[in-house]
């Protein structure tokens, strides 16, 4: 017989044990209605006198992934989560958690406060608040040092790292490490606490060691390395905290926590944690993906080389194609050095390693080994024919129900599409580069592409552990349509007045790890460069148009590769290219520019401004399906800042009526590029957020 306490906890008694099982699907997030049920089943288990010992325990794949994050910015509904710590901690009877699956957060400072912990196999653990923008706020930065010290707590508070069992176990966050389902171990476990084999005692009663040094020397290296993020700060400060009684030291981890659920910080992070979960609520959700268990990669460039690897780490087999020999050891070699990377990086074993490149690679001169294959993916040259060509082959070699795939960054997949006698059978996979690592996957969806398509198009990307992003057709789909309109604003800031660098040390200093024209010279110049010479003939003659990198381009400097783009490179690190501000000089003085100085801030607003316009005309256009795909398109494919959400997400945070008055300022210098968008202009007489169309 089981007693339901809240819609999401249920409590039995077997044989003087109390079990409290907590069921909140899919991952037993500390719901109100969790903290209410689970507050009650230890209250009640305790005034039972039959009851001699209490289990805590999750159905399902979690014991407790943590505070209910949808509950974050909202009020605060009692139980709090340390409140229900602090019943659990304070029970007269012994209470042992049973912790599996992701048990993260709150859910470990349930754990915590409970008298002991038994981890099963596959046990996921840590403290990842930072990474949300907050702080363990329900006693893990004061029992977390009771239990595992005051070190050990800073890392994991600091760093957000998930930890397994073993770990977990060195660690002393838990006692011992059991086999079986939760509910068979609770009953077992709770009877060894009665029988004294299996160690209790209160948490928040056990010392804490001092440790000043570690305080400072964390507190300093933080200082230095995340600057820019505001609740890693206040771990340390709160993990100070512990030195004090409990319940001082409680308090003041609650003021601290407040303070970060207040940071926009914790809005923008936040955002992004969803960001990466909305984009699979797509119209195809329901569609059957087909099976793929070999596919075909056609280039061995960089792309194609790189989307191998990924197939290759993602336990795919793998048949990739190059026009000759050289090309396909070229490819091969840069695929051994991917692999390489991930094992030096701990990814990958050796071993994994080397039966990859001998069982699951092969590698061809002829298309025709693809006959078999269940999905192509072609990454050569940006050449419309060149692909067509491709295509017409691969329409009269690869079996029925193949998908065929192209990893075109602009191009119009319809016309690709077109040339087949199979258009549903035709989607776009564009990766970004190094495509083994980038997490984001644009999945361009075409006129005629079938709606299973576009699920294995989906289905891929999530074995591959990429970050997917319905995308419609269109030049530069969702990402780079909004780079190369933004991009120009950089141009128009160098001829107005700044150097490349100012430019970038402004962009980074809003918390890109790369300014733009470092990201140019990394990428390639040349690359940038065929795109102006394919849109030449279709460019406005109201467009105004910088020379600037054309001029570096004709010079043949395309950046690193080329030892010299905007920077050199080479000494020490790279130095602003002397030759590139004498042709700025020289172009400024061509077209008669009045030189004048921007701020930073000048420079962020108007490269933001310009970002967030061209986003709201994706948007528009039904490019991208929400906002939030757009944020998780800059987020995981363009180095956007986490903790400021991506660029929707940015535009609700200034507002639609301040991006509006600050387009229609800057359009006093240029009608043509600065445009209000029409959305984005009733936006702002209607007070409507971005968030809303999510
Ligand atoms: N709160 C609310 N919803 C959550 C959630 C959470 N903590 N975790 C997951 N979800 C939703 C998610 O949005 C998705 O919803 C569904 O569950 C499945 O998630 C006081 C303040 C647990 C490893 O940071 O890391 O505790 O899209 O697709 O791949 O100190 O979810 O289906 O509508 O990710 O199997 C700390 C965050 C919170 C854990 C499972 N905890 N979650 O991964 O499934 S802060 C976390 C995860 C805190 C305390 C502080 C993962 C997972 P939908 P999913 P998954």
């Amino acid at each position: 017989m089981s007693t339901q306490t809240s819609d999401t906890v249920s409590y039995s008694v077997e044989e003087g044990i109390g079990l409290i099982a907590l069921n909140h699907p899919p991952v037993n997030a500390a719901s109100q209605d969790l903290r209410v049920g689970l507050a009650a089943a230890v209250r009640g288990l305790e005034a039972e006198a039959g009851v001699a010992a209490i289990a805590i325990y999750g159905e399902g794949g979690a014991f407790i992934a943590g505070a209910d994050i949808r509950e974050f910015g909202k009020p605060v509904v009692a139980p709090t989560l340390p409140d229900v710590c602090l019943v659990i901690e304070g029970c007269c009877k012994p209470v042992v958690a049973v912790m599996h699956g992701p048990t993260l957060g709150g859910g470990l400072e349930v754990a915590i406060s409970a008298h002991a912990r038994v981890a099963l196999p596959g046990l996921q653990t840590g403290f990842p608040e930072v990474t949300l923008g907050v702080l363990p706020g329900a006693g893990g930065t004061q029992r977390g040092p009771r239990l595992i010290g005051i070190s050990a707590t800073l890392d994991l508070a600091t760093t957000g790292r998930r930890i397994g069992a073993e770990e977990a176990l060195a660690l002393g966050l838990v006692d011992r490490i059991a086999e079986g389902e939760p509910r068979q171990v609770a009953i077992t476990v709770a009877r060894e606490a009665l029988a004294g084999t299996l160690k209790t005692r209160a948490t928040g009663d056990l010392p804490v060691t001092p440790d000043q040094a570690v305080l400072d020397d964390m507190a300093a290296k933080l200082a230095r390395t995340q600057g820019h993020l505001f609740s890693p700060h206040k771990v340390v400060e709160a993990v100070a905290g512990s030195m004090l009684p409990l319940i001082g030291g409680l308090a003041q981890e609650r003021a601290l926590f407040a303070e970060c659920i207040e940071s926009p910080q914790r809005a923008g992070l936040i955002h992004a944690f969803f960001a990466e979960r909305a984009v699979l609520k797509i119209p195809e959700k329901g569609a059957t993906a087909r099976t793929v268990q070999a596919i075909g990669v056609i280039g061995g460039g960089t792309m194609g080389s790189g989307i191998a690897t990924a197939a290759l780490l993602a336990g795919l087999r793998v048949t990739m194609a190059e026009r000759d020999s050289d090309a396909l050891d070229r490819g091969r070699a840069t695929i051994e050095k991917n692999l390489e990377g991930a094992v030096k990086r701990g990814k990958l074993s050796a071993q994994k390693r080397d039966t990859m490149l001998a069982q699951a690679l092969v590698t061809t001169t002829d298309l025709g080994d693809f006959a078999q294959a269940d999905l192509v993916i072609e990454a050569v040259f940006e050449d419309m024919e060149v692909k067509r060509d491709i295509f017409r082959q691969l329409d009269g070699i690869c079996k029925p129900g193949a998908v065929l795939a192209t990893n075109t960054s602009y191009l119009d997949v319809n016309e690709i599409a077109a040339v087949t006698g199979r258009p549903g059978d035709v989607i776009g996979l564009h990766f970004f580069s190094p495509a083994h690592i980038m997490r984001l996957l644009e999945v361009v969806v075409a006129d005629a592409t079938a709606p299973e398509v576009v699920a294995t198009g989906f289905a891929l990307g999530k074995r591959l552990r990429k970050v997917c992003v319905r995308a419609g057709v269109c030049d530069g789909f969702i990402g780079n349509r909004v780079l190369s309109h933004y991009r120009k604003v950089t141009d128009y800031l160098v001829m107005d007045g700044c150097s490349p660098a100012q430019v970038d040390r402004a962009i980074k200093g809003f918390g890109f790890a790369m300014g733009p024209f470092s990201v140019l010279d990394l990428a390639g110049l040349d690359i940038g460069w065929v795109t102006r010479k394919r849109l030449a003939p279709t460019r406005s003659p109201d467009e105004r148009y910088v020379e600037v990198a054309d001029r570096i381009c004709e010079a043949g400097w395309f950046g690193r590769k080329t030892g010299r783009g905007y920077y050199l490179y080479g000494g020490d690190g790279p130095v602003e290219n002397p030759d590139v501000l004498a042709i700025i000089e020289e172009e400024r003085a061509k077209t008669g520019v009045e030189v004048r100085a921007f701020s930073d801030e000048d420079i962020v607003e108007r490269y933001m401004t310009a970002m967030v316009s061209e986003a709201v005309r994706v948007l528009a256009d039904g490019i991208a399906l929400r906002p939030i795909d757009i944020d998780a398109v800059f987020l995981f494919g363009y180095g956007f800042p986490r903790h400021r959400g991506g660029p929707m997400h940015y535009a609700d945070c200034v507002g639609a009526a301040a991006l509006v008055a600050r387009i229609e300022r800057y359009a006093g210098e240029d009608a043509f590029y600065w445009q209000v968008p029409p959305m984005l202009r009733q936006m702002a007489e209607t007070g409507g957020r971005f968030a809303d169309l999510n």
